[in-house]
């Protein structure tokens, strides 16, 4: 883009999805780019991720890049649902097919990124103490990627050993005649907990929040399978990009609470029988929106639960209650609820008896103490903002991004943050991100950060910004789509509710992976608009915006654009 080589068009923070697609789409965009990674390799969020059971809750055929239909074509998926390892080798696969590895530093962890608004370049500070300078700073950093450790009184004087599922050790954990305890029950806490019961001495389940857990049926993949999706994998891929989850799943529009209760009954069995994560929402399309709608499928689940579980106070424990079903995320599981009529598995319900406080021994809670060898903590993550906000970023007039996201995370589209020029968040707050499948909302935003660049050098512009009045409408409007549903009657990490003192918003937009694809793609053939452009030229004289004076009718055009609704 630029003439003096010791500046780089971009900079890449993480190698997991996000980072090697973008890698991929800048380089191969002409961008002279360098990607930084904390970890020893790429991978990501799987990278970290290598507790027992570790599994993506979205099949391989959706949770895969579609970018290259002879990589889809060559990858033999061994599974329906791939554990970590295989999507790990998966990545690797990727990152070596397209020679991605030489633009990656592995072990550095980006510390700050500063804007000097005179030059429009970021100066990026890794933990080597280097500072590289480039035009724009695209942290790739994911959603689930800092790690949320329970705060627990005495929890560092535990004689055990003590882990968190979002930082798994790369070595091989023996758990044989362990007592282990595991705290949490979301989609990590399930899935470890699958995994250990009966493969150690015995296995405590701290359970704060009882949730849905929606059989995965998982299995393995044969030729004829594969095939079978590969004939139409190109229709397939292109339904998924316009639709509201992204994935090629037909949804009902038909209401749950009109339906008859046979007919509910007959639609639920089968979307037990043949689930998927998205199964049950799928059914009616009130569920997510109407509470006695959604009471019908959450009652529906209850009742399995009190089917399986063959002791009933251990099977009362386990209804989820107190929040709608889908408003925290599902849980996928083939043997969840069986694994309480063990003997060797117990679970302690913390409603009832909370924990007090850990102790050498283990857990101690209001009815006593829980000895234990090992502890898990599958206590969730920071959730959508904790990985950007790690790093010291500082734009415009040295504004801190943590001070500005004080109250809440803004942006324009999930895109970028006003204040920020030329800092792209790749499925950032505001956008679809973990409410759609992820690979395909990844695709969709370096896509589209890759053309607005392209834009940017074919026409000479050296800065853009997303425009204060359009950051405030299209925030106001991700607010909007969610009240008109269930979601804020639950405390999940949607909200930031998982962390204390995090300002609750509620963070990704919910009107559509298809819907917010066509919004971006409308903002980027409007000139960019609600954004603020800036010329080289015109950086070096008077800091004149190109669309500037276009303030109101960003504003107004912003607000047009906003009309659509979920
Ligand atoms: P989640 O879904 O955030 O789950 C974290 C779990 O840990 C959840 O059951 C929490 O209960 C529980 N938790 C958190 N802190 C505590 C404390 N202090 N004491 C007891 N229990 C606690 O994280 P996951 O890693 O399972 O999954 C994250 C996403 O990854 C998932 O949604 C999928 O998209 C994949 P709570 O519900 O807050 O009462």
């Amino acid at each position: 883009m630029g003439q003096d080589s010791t500046i780089l068009d971009a900079v890449i923070v993480g190698s997991g999805f996000a980072g090697l697609y973008a890698i991929k789409r800048l380089r191969d965009a002409g961008f002279s780019i360098q990607a930084f990674e904390a970890g020893d390799g790429i991978g990501g969020t799987w990278y970290w991720n290598r507790y027992p059971g570790a599994r993506v809750d979205l099949e391989c055929w959706d949770y895969s890049y579609s970018f290259s239909p002879e990589l889809q074509d060559e990858w033999d998926w061994p599974e329906r649902y791939p554990t970590s390892s295989e999507l790990m080798r998966y990545l690797n696969h990727v990152a070596d097919r397209f020679h991605l590895r030489e633009s990656i530093q592995f072990n550095t962890k980006v510390t700050s990124a500063v804007f000097d608004e005179q030059a429009n370049l970021w100066n990026v500070t890794t933990s080597y103490g280097k500072t590289v300078k480039a035009r724009f700073f695209v942290p790739a950093t994911g959603v689930l990627s800092v790690p949320k450790p329970p705060e627990i009184p005495g929890i560092e004087t535990f004689g055990g050993q003590t882990y968190h599922t979002g930082r798994w050790p790369h070595h091989e954990v023996d758990f044989t005649n362990k007592r282990v305890g595991v705290i949490g029950t979301g989609s990590s806490g399930i899935q470890v907990i699958q995994a250990l019961a009966g493969k150690c001495k015995h296995l405590t389940v701290f359970q704060r929040t009882a949730v849905f857990v929606v059989p995965a049926k998982n299995h393995p993949l044969t030729p004829a399978m594969r095939a079978r999706v590969r004939a139409t994998y190109g229709e397939r891929r292109a339904i998924s990009r316009l639709t509201r989850f992204g994935i090629a799943v037909p949804m009902s529009s038909e209401s749950a609470v009109e339906a008859t209760v046979e007919e509910r009954q007959k639609k639920y069995e089968n979307a037990w029988e043949n689930s998927q994560l998205l199964g049950f929402r799928m059914c009616y399309g009130d569920i997510l929106a109407d509470e006695a709608a959604n009471e019908t499928v959450a009652e529906f689940i209850r009742g399995k639960i009190r089917e399986i579980v063959k002791k009933p106070d251990v099977a009362e424990k386990l209804l989820p209650r107190g929040f709608p079903f889908g408003t925290k995320r599902p849980c996928l599981g083939d043997t969840y609820y069986s694994v309480y009529n063990r003997d060797d598995v117990e679970l302690v319900d913390l409603r009832a008896t909370p924990i007090e406080r850990i102790v050498p021994e283990g857990v101690v809670t209001s009815d006593g103490l829980h000895e234990l060898d090992v502890l898990i903590c599958a206590t969730g993550y920071d959730a959508l903002t904790g990985a950007l906000t790690q790093i010291d970023v500082r734009g415009l007039g040295g504004r801190k991004l943590t001070d500005k996201w004080s109250e809440g995370a803004k942006t324009y589209l999930g895109l970028m943050t006003a204040g920020f020029p030329n800092l792209f968040t790749v499925t950032g707050p505001g956008s679809p991100g973990p409410l759609a499948n992820m690979s395909m909302s990844i695709e969709q935003h370096v896509d589209w950060i890759t053309h607005c660049m392209e834009h940017l050098r074919d026409h000479n512009i050296d800065r853009i910004e997303a425009g204060q009045h359009a950051e405030e409408a299209w925030m106001q409007h991700v607010q909007e789509i969610v009240s008109r549903t269930l979601y804020l009657k639950a405390n999940s990490w949607y909200l930031g509710a998982n962390v204390p003192g995090k300002p609750q918003v509620f963070l990704p937009y919910l009107g559509g992976h298809g819907t917010y694809r066509k919004k971006c793609d409308d903002v980027a053939a409007a000139g960019y608009e609600g954004f603020v452009l800036r010329h080289r030229a015109e950086s070096e004289a008077a800091n004149e915006p190109v669309n500037a004076g276009h303030g109101e009718a960003a504003r107004s055009a912003a607000a047009g654009m906003l009309g659509g609704g979920a």
